[in-house]
């Protein structure tokens, strides 16, 4: 466990003096595209909104807090949003307007620091260790941040400010809408035991679950289990977890990404049942995805077919060849053989994806994250 080196300080001490004396800010829009909607539309705001398809099989892309306040929220089925807030307003998405929002925030952002590291259109982990403009505290620096979104794009946007990513992202969630949290390295372990698994990056409903089964609610429930024991329960997020519940994590800013994938999905209106439907469908996909990563001059080995069926049940199938895929042709071969696993299918499909992973540099910016796409990657082929 912890031992005392020659100069008389604990590993714990170790940490809290090196990794614990990073200046970590993570910074994330408040209901972003429902704000900008609202934003851009008087008559929407103060009201609840929904971002995303009103159709019988839409799915919320965003809530307004007003909407929040109903349950309504990301990712939910937009017949389900309507039943819980009858009164809740339905918006197409502008991606353009999303976009353009997320490119002046960036902007921001390179003004305080050249480690940017952009998660998706409306969040980015900044670290600001080096003060390069003198502005005195990585608190004060937040606070900048966050006057000048709103002098320059009438929007609001939440900060966490503490000494590593995996804090920094629960504090800016933790004040929100319009918030601002600050966790000091001594607060840290506190603040995760304080929290509820669910909060944890990673943790999805069925982890939680299970954890739940186990008598784990809360980060200070978490820190009781030991490494092995977590091991012996979550496999390789039993690290993860031990690390984590101790408010330890030493993964850096990265400012310029690999992208890991690129591909694409389509949800239909009808579900696809007949196989000669299927396979045009799937056909099309194919083409779109194959544009987007002749357009990042992107390679790669592996192939990734995903289907969901009408009743949401979903299934991912991949192939890794064991050198890159050649071309559109043998991409849509690979995904059509995938397909061949799946049918006859027990139902008919609500949606389709593809995408090509495993990637490798062609070129000096291929399989370089542009900035901003990340969050649009793996989004609908077709902005509705
Ligand atoms: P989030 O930052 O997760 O959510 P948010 O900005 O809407 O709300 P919060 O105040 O809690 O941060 O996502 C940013 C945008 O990404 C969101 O406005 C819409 C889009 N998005 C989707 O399209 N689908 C999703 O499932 C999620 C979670 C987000
Ligand atoms: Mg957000
Ligand atoms: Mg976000």
């Amino acid at each position: 466990m912890l031992h005392k080196s020659r100069i008389g300080y604990t590993k714990a001490d170790a940490y809290i003096r090196v990794m614990a004396s990073r200046k970590i800010i993570h910074v994330d829009m408040d209901a972003f595209f429902a704000s900008v909607e609202q934003r851009d539309n008087p008559d929407l705001r103060g009201k609840p909104v929904a971002v995303g398809g009103s159709s019988r099989r839409g799915v919320v892309a965003a809530a307004s807090y007003e909407a929040r306040a109903f349950g309504v929220k990301s990712a939910m089925p937009s017949s389900r949003a309507a039943k819980l807030c009858p009164d809740l307003i339905f918006v197409k998405s502008r991606f353009e307007a999303y976009r353009e929002a997320s490119a002046i925030i960036r902007d921001i952002f390179a003004r305080y620091t050249d480690l940017v590291q952009p998660l998706s259109l409306d969040e980015a982990y900044l670290d600001v260790t080096h003060d390069t403009l003198g502005i005195g505290s990585a608190v004060k620096i937040a606070k900048y941040i966050r006057a000048d979104i709103w002098d320059e794009t009438q929007l609001t946007a939440s900060a966490g400010v503490s000494y590593n990513k995996f804090i920094a992202k629960l504090a800016s969630d933790q004040n929100k809408p319009n918030g601002i949290c600050v966790i000091l390295p001594d607060q840290g372990a506190d603040f995760v035991a304080s929290l509820p698994v669910r909060r944890f990056r990673g943790v999805g409903p069925r982890t939680a679950e299970k954890m739940a089964r186990l008598g784990i609610e809360s980060g200070a429930d978490l820190r009781t289990k030991d490494e092995a024991w977590l091991a012996a329960h979550f496999g390789s997020f039993g690290g993860y977890l031990h690390r984590a519940a101790r408010g330890i994590d030493d993964r850096p800013v990265n400012a310029n990404r690999r992208r890991k994938s690129v591909g694409g999905e389509r949800t239909y209106s009808q579900d696809k049942r007949e196989e000669s439907d299927i396979r045009a469908a799937l056909d099309e996909i194919i083409d779109k995805v194959w544009d987007r990563i002749d357009h990042n001059k992107a390679r790669g080995r592996t192939v990734v077919l995903k289907a969901r069926y009408a009743d949401f049940t979903t299934l991912t199938r991949s192939k890794s060849l064991p050198r890159l895929v050649k071309d559109k042709t043998e991409f849509g071969e690979i995904g059509h053989a995938m397909m061949d696993q799946l049918l006859p299918a027990p139902m008919g499909f609500r949606l389709l994806g593809m995408t090509l992973s495993g990637l490798e540099q062609d070129g000096d910016q291929a399989g370089i994250e542009p900035a901003g796409n990340r969050a649009t990657a793996q989004l609908s082929l077709f902005e509705e």
